[in-house]
């Protein structure tokens, strides 16, 4: 191995070794903790230090890293106080994460670090919205991410790489190639010879790096990131290195051939580089084993500190308080002018007030730019806020959800367009694993809200009909809002923009342009978790939401003879359950009227509640009106059939007649 210092001061040199010393130790230690039974689980990254290190190094501290499982150098590089790290591996209130999440999985804005999610890949978009929030935020920095050459076989490395290339974002793509993942080899999980050839087909500058060299890794990455920052690009670079224990510790290396292995550990880069000091006579044996003492009485002192320190109490009301971001709604008034408008227009309307209001929000989405998206919603805002902010996306949820989380992290705000509420099932993962867990985990609220036009009735067949809020009312963490009327889509709309959680925002296309209201002009909130009663009647109560609102006041107005309370719950989660059991109270009656197929949707969980709390006042069975379960089929006859719109008639006259 050669090393090359030009350029490196001595005291650099030493700095390298010294980074590179202390994460093997500590790992040495927490493998004995390991065997003791101690603690549960460990990744090692024996033998890969010199690229957390390198990487770190090379990097200013106020520029983010996004780390994996096998980059301790990282954090001990960044200067986190061991005994937080090993607080944080035994689940106890010092580390990073109130003991809800294990290992590495933890951000830290104080130390700049945003740590993996267990799912491999949105950490690399996620970079992409950090890189996009310190462009605009017009800093001069670079986001380093890493991946293991595994995690490249996931859709979101192509996505985030192309998403950074088309933007110019300053990413440093940092893959450590260490020959498996978990037990597969790299020929069973790609095809091209060098990962870093990949860079060419999506016109990125990229570099082959020796990475148990730190030296190499150091000024390689270093004179890089010089240019990044003048000129914002996004680079890959493949370190070439190996994994020298199991993918965790219990998983062991019988799959790797033992040639590989002997191979390696010749190059280890720890070894390898001290002989180098040595020879060139820049640190002696004694000053190396004065560092040893330093760090094992150190290692030793921190892991005091946390085993004494008491472990997690648990408080309940925290534990439900702590998924949501805090967020104390703010009430502003409509104002009296009113404009009749239809629904498409409210949203349209409503969006652009928050440009104006927010003057950093972001909105990304599909043809969104001067194309103003395919329902129209953003005509016209390119020539009002500029590209910058209104921004065309490659075909591609799942990186665009990960760099709106990445731009929250930057503290910008963001509202992405899924063209179709389909579609979010390609960015389905960043948004109920990452978005939806951040703030529970470590404290980082996704001030994102995803907007989502949706429904059926339309023609438009399984992959463009489905209302699929049910995807997402199910995971804590979310916000899910559902408006039947204009003015209610504008002020909740506002409100979702405000609230610093993640919002799913459904905007039923068969409502765009069919419906009609007097909305104020002038900006405006409205609560979320507050149903409306839009009919009130003493013989039932008819809870539904979206285009289900509507088709319940069509039945209505057919003379039936009923008097219904008619109960417009607007938001799912949080969801408004008061005003239900207060009607039901004076009812005794309840349907409910949900456009989703029946299975598990929020119907059978209204009832189920309604059950469980009024169930002294019910004097009927509770009906539950709904789709089929059968996918969204696309002949008039056929989508009929499925929606619950004639059914519903039917189910009520029933209840009424019980
Ligand atoms: C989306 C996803 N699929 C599968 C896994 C399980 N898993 C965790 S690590 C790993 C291997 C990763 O290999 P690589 O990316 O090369 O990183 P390395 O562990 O070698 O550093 C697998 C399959 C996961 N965490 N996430």
């Amino acid at each position: 191995m050669k090393f090359n210092t030009k350029g490196i001061a001595f005291a650099k040199q030493r700095q390298l070794f010294e980074r590179m010393l202390k994460p093997r130790m500590v790992e040495e230690k927490m493998l004995i903790l390991l065997r003791q039974g101690k603690i549960s689980k460990w990744f090692s990254g024996i033998g890969q230090e010199a690229i957390s290190v390198g990487v770190t190094a090379a990097l200013n501290d106020d520029e983010y890293i996004l780390p994996m499982h096998r980059n301790l150098g990282v954090f001990t590089s960044r200067n986190i106080p061991l005994h937080r790290l090993f607080a944080q591996w035994q689940g106890k209130p010092s580390g990073f994460t109130n003991g809800r999440d294990r290992s590495f999985h933890f951000g830290t804005q104080a130390y700049k670090i945003v740590g993996m999610i267990s799912h491999l890949g949105p950490q690399l978009g996620v970079a992409d919205g950090i890189a996009l929030g310190s462009l605009l935020k017009k800093q001069k920095k670079v986001t380093a991410v890493f991946t293991g050459e595994g995690g490249t076989s996931e859709g979101d490395f192509h996505e985030a790489m192309n998403i950074a290339a088309v933007w110019n974002l300053p990413v440093l793509f940092c893959i450590e190639n260490n020959g498996y993942g978990l037990s597969t080899p790299v020929n069973e999980q790609y095809r091209c010879k060098n990962l870093v050839d990949k860079g060419l087909g999506y016109g990125i500058e990229a570099h082959s790096i020796d990475g148990n060299n730190v030296l190499e890794v150091y000024s390689k990455v270093k004179e890089l990131c010089e240019q990044m920052r003048e000129n914002p690009k996004p680079v890959l670079l493949e370190f070439k290195t190996f994994r020298m224990r199991g993918h965790e510790e219990a998983s062991g290396t019988k799959y790797v051939p033992q040639e590989l292995l002997s191979e390696w550990s010749k190059k280890d880069p720890i070894e390898n580089y001290q002989n180098f000091l040595l020879a060139s006579k820049s640190i002696t044996d004694y000053e190396i084993k004065v560092l040893r003492d330093q760090i094992a009485s150190e290692i030793n002192e921190e892991l005091q500190i946390a085993n004494e320190e008491e472990e997690i109490t648990l408080d309940k009301n925290k534990e439900l308080r702590d998924v949501y971001a805090p967020y104390k709604y703010e009430e502003v008034s409509p104002g009296a002018t009113v404009q009749n408008i239809r629904f498409v227009d409210a949203i349209s309307r409503g969006l652009k007030q928050s440009m104006q209001k927010h003057d950093d929000l972001v909105i990304m989405g599909q043809d969104i730019a001067a194309y103003g998206g395919v329902f129209k919603v953003t005509e016209g805002f390119v020539q009002a806020f500029g590209k910058e902010r209104v921004r065309n996306t490659p075909i591609c949820e799942s990186a665009v959800v990960s760099a709106a989380m990445g731009l929250s992290i930057q503290g910008i705000k963001a509202v992405v367009e899924m063209q179709f509420a389909d579609f979010a099932s390609t960015g389905f993962n960043p948004i109920v694993n990452y978005l939806a867990k951040s703030h529970y985990r470590w404290g980082q609220p996704a001030d994102v809200v995803i907007r989502m036009p949706c429904g059926a009735g339309v023609q438009a067949g399984p992959f463009h009909s489905q209302t699929n809020e049910a995807w997402f009312t199910k995971t804590p963490g979310l916000k899910v809002v559902y408006p039947a009327f204009p003015k209610d889509a504008k002020g909740l709309l506002a409100t979702a923009i405000n609230d610093p959680n993640p919002v799913l925002f459904f905007e039923h296309k068969g409502l765009y342009r069919s419906v009609y209201q007097d909305v104020p002009a002038d900006y405006y909130t409205l609560p979320f978790g507050k149903a409306t009663l839009v009919k009130n009647g003493t013989d039932v109560t008819i809870v539904s939401y979206g285009a289900g609102v509507h088709w319940a006041l069509e039945t209505l107005e057919e003379q039936l003879h009923v008097a219904a309370d008619l109960i417009d719950l607007r938001t799912l989660v949080p969801l408004d359950l008061e005003t239900i059991y207060e009607s039901v109270e004076k009812t005794g009656k309840l349907i409910i009227l949900q456009e989703d197929s029946l299975f598990g949707g929020i119907a059978s969980e209204i009832s189920a509640a309604v059950m469980e709390n009024c169930f002294k006042y019910l004097d009927a069975p509770i009906r539950r009106v709904a789709s089929l379960d059968t996918p969204i089929p696309f002949s008039k006859v056929l989508e009929d059939n499925y929606l619950p719109r004639d059914r519903f008639k039917k189910e009520l006259l029933a209840l009424i007649a019980y």
